[in-house]
């Protein structure tokens, strides 16, 4: 059995310091459709907007890109039961419109030119607050989710909907509030409850440099608007954006709890890069190993495999997770593995339970042969990317 070594983002990123408590993606409750098949590309829809509340899901994501542009957005679509792994497409992204330049992405979210309104002292003003605390981790082109709660004296249908502010960068987000629609509820049994789902596309400072190997932070902020324009006081979240390697195909690992999950993706040539094998010929490499052995990179809790640049070889891919040991005891801990192929980019969910088995993916003959603690999640194919700009 090969034994867990310390990983080779560790110098790079300050791991004990750290609590990310990353909310399910999963909870996406309004938005639960049949799967598409395989990775596909988001085609725009060509006619105007039409009524939402007649069309299915689908047709209302699409009027409501209509509705967003221009800005920058995420659409986050679809979502499998969490035991479905094996081959569950649970969701993808697609953006488009640019009208400031920032590298941030919000669900839904029209961006806005102007700074983000003052909050406004009234007593039948929302309220709103964190669900979890600590430092959030972000990666470039990786969906994120903050878990909010909101309240209103005068209901929660008096809501209208969230200003979203990253500090020191241009603008500010305005994203709708629709009960049972857009945002909320996230939880029938807890109504105020929601999630906004963000991400960055690079790791850009403020001032437009890019981080690449040090890690910064930046601090969001969130407040709930009413009918009548009341704004609630913001809530503040420190985010830690930490620099990866990037390239045509990258493939992300994101967990609920500060656990040892493993990231293993085997390439066509058979060879498999994970924590025992961080580098292939190639140039494709694991940089960031989370929860190592419950001891290193703790509360880093996302993993990340790629190819630089042309670096990638052709044919398919396979993705699997493996529940090296639990950190917590057992509890459940879901997942999500986004994978990005030449622009595209794709998120799998998926959850583990109980104590974990070391060896489960560890040899490329187990790899897809132990469920309970090996989870194969995708096979994709890389194809030569076309030229990405
Ligand atoms: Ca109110
Ligand atoms: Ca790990």
């Amino acid at each position: 059995m090969q034994l867990k070594t310390t990983p080779a983002a560790r110098s790079r990123v300050p791991g004990r310091a750290l609590i990310l408590l990353l909310p399910a993606l999963v909870m996406i409750g309004c938005r639960k459709q049949d799967a598409p098949p395989e990775a596909q590309r988001h085609e725009r829809p060509t006619g105007g907007p039409t009524e939402a509340a007649e069309l299915d899901p689908m047709a209302r994501f699409e009027a409501m890109m209509l509705r967003y542009t221009p800005g920058p957005h995420v659409v986050v679509e679809g979502g499998l039961p969490r035991e479905e792994v094996r081959g569950s497409v649970f969701a993808w992204m697609s953006r488009e419109g640019r009208t400031i330049d920032t590298p941030w992405l919000v669900l839904n979210g029209q961006l806005l030119a102007h700074r983000a309104p003052d909050t406004s002292l009234s007593s039948r003003g929302p309220g709103l607050e964190l669900r979890r605390d600590g430092i959030q981790t972000i990666i470039a082109g990786v969906p994120n989710a903050l878990a909010l709660r909101v309240s209103d004296p005068d209901g929660l249908t008096d809501i209208v909907g969230f200003h979203i502010a990253f500090q020191d960068y241009l603008g500010h987000f305005y994203v709708p509030a629709m009960i049972g629609g857009e945002v909320m509820p996230e939880d029938p049994s807890d109504p105020g409850a929601i999630s906004l789902h963000f991400g960055v596309e690079t790791p850009q400072r403020p001032d437009g440099s890019l981080a690449t190997h040090e890690p910064f932070q930046t601090t969001m902020y969130v407040a709930a608007i009413d009918r009548a324009r009341n704004v609630s006081q913001y809530v503040t979240q420190q985010l830690q954006v930490t620099p990866l390697g990037t390239g045509d195909v990258e493939v992300t690992l994101t967990m609920s709890q500060a656990t040892d999950l493993d990231l293993y993706v085997r390439e066509p040539s058979g060879a498999v890069v994970y924590y025992g094998n961080e580098r292939v010929a190639n140039g494709g490499q694991l940089d960031l190993d989370a929860n190592a052995a419950c001891d290193s990179n703790m509360g880093i809790n996302n993993e990340h495999i790629f190819w630089p640049a042309g670096a990638a070889p052709a044919g398919s891919y396979d993705v699997m997770v493996a529940h090296y040991e639990s950190c917590v005891g057992g509890a459940p801990v879901d997942y999500t593995v986004t994978v990005e192929n030449c622009g595209e980019t794709v998120v799998f969910a998926g959850r583990f339970a109980g104590g974990g088995d070391a060896e489960a993916c560890m040899h490329p003959s187990n790899l897809d042969s132990r469920p309970e603690w090996c989870q194969h999640v995708v096979k994709f194919q890389v194809d030569p990317c076309e030229d990405l700009q």
